[in-house]
């Protein structure tokens, strides 16, 4: 194609990810009247829910409080059936979004970014796919996902298993036969507990293989009934206002009350309601110190260390499944439903990889440091790295030939998390140092997002072809994040949220990935900058 044609194809923007987060900036910027190209890996809509079709695979933040909040028709529209969804629902969500607003049009499906450079003297991104086609745009916006970079465990024989094996991530659209089989699991984490007590029931033999137990507390989901359905259909407007206050956008916000200024009967009684209750009010609305104060937190750990005895016949098998170093809380909290009680199925097994670590995948199974278990199926649920291996993935090259890679080597520096010096015209949405990770994340990816669609749009009414953080303003943003992480019990602990991911090599020194002071506060520093004209950043 000649050069003058091309630029005249050229989109203004270029998306990556037809998730949630990029199926709304194409939404938005299409409303500036933008010329918007995404390209998304998958071969639909839904990054996060068009992967994850893993067996048990659901919502723990409330349906209603999840989905997109700027159409009152959509919302009006649609009904969700749980409190938590599953994943086939939510899919056809995002589906049904897409058909509404005719998003697939400017999306190209099966189209893996592989690397994408600015270059200085047309101030154009080009993106290159996989397949070697390039496309150019003034402006670049990332909506990777922070879960998105799926890994295998570093163990020999991955490859020669000659059963069925599967990352959760990579889960096929087939349904898997589980009836009469003998399944491994590696991994409890969110995604390892919600497969667990889903396919127990299913299967003929189970075996749980656990590196580091987590703490996880009852979803207690339900149905939506028709007179619920009613009342949050007419309190849309009164529930996402209460969503905007609270640190996590969520439905629960934490009580103004320490743990020890109520008598010990009041206490428990407190953990008792929240343990009844539906979704993460026993994290996110419990005492307000229990996530900075050890003492508050050792307590609150060893009232759900009980309800786990409660639940557990085997007292061997309890103490297994009761975290010993780490407390409640400091890592994500998985949410279940049943999952503890599988553990009291005959055919169901626990082996700590602690106490026998996995030496090698076999052609015929596992073998650990005592024995050789043979499985038909072996689920790896094993987790991501996090927040930055997405980015880490694609060949990002700034100005002057700087590699994103390099620049994060030891830790990523931003500017709000939505920028990064050096990488001009480029906007990462749920990046690192953003406070998406740590919340209920459409709410705070409309947040992103809106924030994003205004600097686009001031950048074109200005005439701006170019704008850049300012190595100030990203080493000052970036030391606020180290500053509030201070004195918080998670920055002390290995999980995927301080960036440790033992699969990967380099992971395993702890590093602050996300903004910690809660997504109201981050919206008003976004906010705060817009209205200064984009202080901290050069609009030229
Ligand atoms: P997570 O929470 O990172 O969990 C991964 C799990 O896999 C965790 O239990 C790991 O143990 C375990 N793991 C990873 N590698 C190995 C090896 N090599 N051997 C044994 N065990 C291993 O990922 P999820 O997918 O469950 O959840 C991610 C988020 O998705 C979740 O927090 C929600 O926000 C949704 P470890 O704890 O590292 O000892």
């Amino acid at each position: 194609m000649p050069v003058a044609e091309a630029a005249a194809a050229s989109p203004d923007a270029i998306i990556i990810g037809a998730g949630i987060a990029g199926m709304y900036q194409l939404y938005r910027l299409r409303q500036l009247g933008m010329r918007v190209k995404v390209f998304e890996t998958g071969s639909d809509v839904g990054g996060t829910w068009y992967w994850n079709r893993y067996p048990g695979a659901r919502f723990d933040s409330e349906s209603y409080t999840y989905g997109f909040s700027f159409s009152e028709e959509l919302l009006q529209d649609w009904s969700w059936s749980e409190h938590f969804a599953a994943q086939p629902e939510t899919l056809r969500y995002l589906n049904h979004v897409a058909d509404r607003f005719d998003l697939r049009r400017d999306i190209q499906f099966n189209s893996h970014v592989r690397a994408a450079s600015f270059d200085e003297a047309t101030r154009q991104w080009t993106v290159t796919l996989d397949t070697g086609e390039r496309h150019q745009a003034r402006f670049l916006i990332t909506a990777l996902g922070p879960l998105s970079a799926d890994t295998l465990p570093r163990l020999p024989g991955v490859d020669r298993f000659r059963g069925q094996s599967f990352h959760t991530y990579r889960w096929p659209e087939a349904p898997v036969d589980f009836a009469g089989k003998r399944v491994a699991v590696i991994g409890v984490g969110a995604t390892g507990v919600q497969v667990v007590q889903t396919i127990a029931p299913l299967v003929a033999e189970l075996c749980v293989f656990q590196r580091t137990p987590n703490w996880c507390t009852p979803l207690n989901n339900r149905p939506i009934s028709a007179e619920e359905q009613q009342r949050i259909k007419a309190s849309y407007p009164e529930l996402f206002a209460l969503l905007r206050t609270t640190p996590g956008c969520y439905i629960h916000d934490a009580d103004p009350r320490g743990t020890f200024e109520v008598t010990a009967e009041e206490r428990e009684a407190f953990w008792e309601k929240l343990y009844g209750e539906p979704g993460f009010g026993i994290w996110q609305a419990n005492f307000r110190d229990i996530l900075t104060d050890p003492a508050a937190n050792a307590l609150l750990s060893d009232f759900i260390a009980r309800q786990i005895r409660r639940r557990v016949q085997d007292p061997v098998m309890a103490e297994r499944l009761i975290p010993k170093c780490h407390g409640f809380g400091t890592r994500r909290v998985p949410q279940e439903t049943r999952y503890y009680e599988a553990f009291n199925l005959p055919h169901v097994s626990l082996v700590d990889v602690h106490e026998t670590p996995i030496e090698s995948i076999t052609e015929t199974g596992i073998r650990t440091s005592d024995t050789e278990r043979a499985f038909d199926i072996i689920i790896y649920a094993t987790g991501f790295d996090a927040i930055t291996g997405a980015f880490d993935r694609i060949e990002f090259q700034g100005s002057d030939g700087l590699r994103l890679k390099d620049k994060w080597a030891e830790g990523p520096k931003t500017y709000l998390g939505l920028q990064s010096a050096g990488f001009p015209n480029m906007l990462t949405i749920v990046g690192p140092h953003n406070a998406s990770t740590r919340c209920n994340i459409p709410r705070c990816i409309e947040q992103n997002v809106d924030w994003v669609t205004d600097l686009l749009r001031t950048a074109r009414q200005q005439g701006c072809t170019r704008f850049e953080a300012t190595p100030a303003a990203e080493a000052e943003w970036t030391a606020h994040i180290d500053t509030l992480a201070e004195g918080m019990m998670y920055a002390q602990i290995n999980s995927w949220a301080t960036g440790i991911n033992t699969n990967v090599p380099g992971r395993d020194v702890r590093r602050i990935l996300q903004y910690q002071g809660g997504a109201p506060a981050y919206r008003a520093h976004c906010d705060a900058v817009a209205a200064q004209g984009y202080a901290g950043m050069v609009l030229e």
